[in-house]
């Protein structure tokens, strides 16, 4: 479906104290487990759509994030064809986009980043999976 969720991104100082809850006491399950070093991040998507978020250097925009907010919800993430047609056509109706292109997130799928600005304090992340 179209801008169905895809996951949900929750920024954490450490992935391995996030499992503790997460997995631990929640009892989750971890789906997969990356590096993503375009964003700086290390990220660990759980089998119910939650994706932990842990900065790999303090550069990363995640680091950036905790530093000031402190850890919790990050990015929401929806699905969309054609990554590039529709950044596009967001451009065109004003809207205020951090990648005017697709580029490579987990899993090797096109990603890119809406400025929270545009989306009422929301950082809005879409993605185009390829398989
Ligand atoms: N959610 C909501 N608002 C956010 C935010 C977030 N995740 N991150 C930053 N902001 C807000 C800040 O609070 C700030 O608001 P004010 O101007 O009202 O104070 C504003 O956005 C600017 O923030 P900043 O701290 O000055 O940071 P930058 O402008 O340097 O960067 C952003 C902000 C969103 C452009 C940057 O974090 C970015 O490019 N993010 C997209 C990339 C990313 O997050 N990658 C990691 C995820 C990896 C993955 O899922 O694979």
């Amino acid at each position: 479906m179209s801008l169905a969720i895809d996951h949900i991104g929750i920024a954490v100082k450490s992935i391995a104290d996030a499992k503790k809850f997460w997995c631990d006491q929640l009892g989750l399950k971890v789906s997969h487990e990356e590096e993503v070093p375009e964003q700086k991040v290390r990220v660990a998507i759980l089998e119910n759509g939650i994706e932990l978020l842990e900065p790999t250097s303090p550069e990363s925009p995640v680091a950036k994030f905790i530093e000031k907010r402190g850890e919790g919800l990050h990015h929401v993430t929806l699905q969309t064809g054609n990554l590039a047609d529709r950044l596009k056509a967001l451009k065109a109706a004003g809207v205020d986009l951090i990648d005017e292109k697709p580029r490579v997130g987990a899993g090797g799928a096109g990603i890119a980043f809406l400025h929270p600005k545009s989306a009422h304090g929301v950082l809005v992340e879409l993605c185009e999976h390829h398989e």
